[in-house]
């Protein structure tokens, strides 16, 4: 058996590289129903970039115990007075945390409790965010360039879509006055 070997996966950047990383893009289409206006998001072209996702997933998908690490590049605009986000999701196992860090780019963290309380962090080269289990999580780019992002979370959190599909987060991320407001 060899004892010294390669590393599986390569960080450089914003870019996982690697032949087990595994490549996920969202177009604006995916987003339908996220946005608050409605006719602005029919305007945009559907087919668009909206986000790619690469991971790198060790362990199978529910496995109890292992870790699932991520980077994301979601594309900056706005669609009416709200910036191009991620669709967010919470945990199947509710409980489940994970850490999101600021590679590139400028945008906002949002959060949502059980409660439906939302609140949201700035995200930059850098930033660290702890999300808390049972906290729905999404990312919003509020610069002008690509934001790209680290994630890492456990491998048997699961995502859960559905709830933020359904009621949304209680605050919306809008540029109002030229800046970035919860409301
Ligand atoms: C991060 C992690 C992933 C997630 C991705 C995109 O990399 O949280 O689990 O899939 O962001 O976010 P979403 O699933 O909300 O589209
Ligand atoms: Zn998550």
């Amino acid at each position: 058996m060899e004892t010294i070997t390669l590393p599986k996966v390569i960080l450089s950047r914003n870019t996982l590289t690697g032949p087990s990383v595994n490549k996920l893009t969202r177009t604006i289409g995916d987003l339908k129903g996220l946005f608050n206006d409605q006719k602005a998001f029919e305007e945009q072209d559907p087919a668009r970039t909206a986000y790619e996702v690469e991971s790198y997933f060790p362990v199978a998908e529910g496995t109890e115990g292992g870790l699932f690490f991520g980077i994301t590049r979601l594309q900056p605009g706005l669609i009416g007075n709200e910036y191009v986000m991620t669709k967010g999701h919470s945990h199947v196992l509710e409980n489940r945390a994970e850490f999101y860090w600021g590679i590139e780019g400028e945008g906002m963290m949002l959060f949502m409790d059980k409660s439906r309380n939302t609140w949201a962090e700035k995200i930059f080269p850098g930033s660290v965010h702890y999300i808390n289990g049972f906290t729905a999580h999404r990312v919003a780019n509020t610069g002008e360039s690509i934001l790209a992002f680290g994630a890492c979370w456990p491998s048997d959190a699961g995502h859960n879509y559905e709830l933020i599909a359904k009621n949304g987060f209680s605050k919306r991320l809008m540029k109002i006055n030229g800046v970035p407001q919860l409301a």
